[in-house]
């Protein structure tokens, strides 16, 4: 308490100016970048993940034009099930170097506009433009980097505009594909407060279940709801959760100084107890992140398993290679390895795979002389 007072002593005279922060997230962007490598498929239900009609059609969507979301098909579904929902949908195998080109490209545009940003994945990232008087400002810069996007990538994205991360992001979901939504804290109670609580990231399908058997069924619900009550369905987390809800954010844009590891998780549509499915996946990953590391231009020594079951209990299992690697065939061995003997017929939510102890191979090289030496 009495270091927030000191700090609140140090803030500069004057009225505070709320923050201005967008939230960019490009719309189905494996898919939409697929398009504009192949404009025949503008307008028809693509998805993104194996062909299930040659037989090798295992594993699960990466995503899916919005033609073929209007069948039901979504990202982390199994792409069996998507065939059975949209048997004419074209199925294209997903091309990492190809998205993460275009995803350096996009983010090199948005850096443009920014005071500062953070990419969070590969296809979203926070501006924080404070440095703009006011909110119609920030909403005509975000229309400019629409357009930007669109005549320079040929690619469409959804903005958010708020005054922290959390309602910005809120506000980019809200009118995908193409959508710009502007939420200045004083429409934060109009605008957000009747959408539902699971609109706040963080709060998963359970939560939301265990807010609503409570009766909390909006952000606002939230908002208002007794402190006391909250703490007894979200223990810890029961303040931050009220405090983002009443849009109380002061989460920093921040970039990133280089990756310490790389990761990819999927929470799938339902829970699965079919081990080949979650291998397929992790293999899957493994070819995403062996990207990722080429395009850093790094190699890891660390691989970890994170597999969260049905019940949420979570397991991780780790193995540190003798030498750092971004050998395809040696990360997925490993990541099979250590997978295995965690799917004994569980059923699994979620699957997720972290290469970490980055360095280059250069380096890794050195440290070996220096050891001989
Ligand atoms: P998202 O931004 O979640 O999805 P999207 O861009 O395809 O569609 P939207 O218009 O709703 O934003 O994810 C970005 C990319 O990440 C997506 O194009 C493919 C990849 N991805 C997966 O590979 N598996 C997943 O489960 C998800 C959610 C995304
Ligand atoms: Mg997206």
């Amino acid at each position: 308490m009495q270091k927030n007072q000191a700090e609140n002593q140090e803030l500069p005279p004057g009225p505070l100016k709320h923050r201005i922060i967008l939230h960019v997230d490009m719309d189905s962007f494996y898919a939409s970048v697929e398009v504009r490598e192949h404009p025949d498929l503008a307008g028809k239900p693509l998805v993104i993940g194996a062909d299930p009609r040659d037989g090798r059609g295992r594993g699960v969507v990466c995503t899916c034009s919005y033609e073929a979301r209007s069948y039901g098909v979504h990202s982390a579904m199994p792409v069996s099930i998507a065939y059975h929902l949209c048997p004419h949908a074209i199925f294209l195998s997903p091309r990492f170097p190809v998205y993460a080109s275009a995803s350096k490209r996009v983010m090199a545009i948005l850096r443009e506009y920014a005071d500062r940003f953070q990419q969070v994945s590969i296809d979203e990232a926070y501006l924080d433009l404070s440095s703009l008087p006011d909110y119609p400002h920030a909403a005509a810069t975000a229309r400019q980097i629409k357009d930007d996007i669109l005549s320079r990538e040929h690619l469409t994205c959804s903005i958010g505009i708020g005054p922290g991360k959390t309602i910005a992001k809120i506000g980019s979901d809200l009118r995908k594909p193409g959508g710009l939504v502007v939420i200045p804290p004083e429409k934060i109670e109009e605008m957000v407060y009747p959408l539902p609580a699971g609109r706040i990231p963080g709060i998963g399908k359970k939560t939301g279940e265990a807010l609503q058997q409570k009766g909390i069924f909006t952000i606002g619900d939230l908002a208002k709801a007794d402190i006391q009550q909250l703490m007894e369905i979200l223990g810890k987390w029961a303040v931050p959760l009220q405090d983002l809800a009443r849009g109380n954010d002061d989460s920093q844009v921040r970039e990133h100084s280089g990756s310490k590891s790389v990761s990819r998780e999927i929470t799938f549509d339902q829970d699965y107890d079919n081990p080949e499915l979650i291998l397929d996946t992790l293999r899957g990953m493994s070819r995403d992140l062996c990207k990722d590391l080429e395009e850093l231009d790094l190699s890891a020594r660390t691989i970890t398993v994170k597999i969260r079951f049905f019940d949420f209990t979570t397991v991780s299992r780790a193995r540190s290679l003798p030498c750092r690697s971004r050998d395809l065939p040696v990360i997925q061995r490993t990541a099979r390895e250590l997978a295995l003997p965690l799917l004994s017929g569980k059923k699994v939510r979620l699957a997720g795979l972290r290469l970490s102890s980055l360095d280059s191979l250069d380096s890794d090289q050195k440290s070996i002389g220096d050891f001989i030496r």
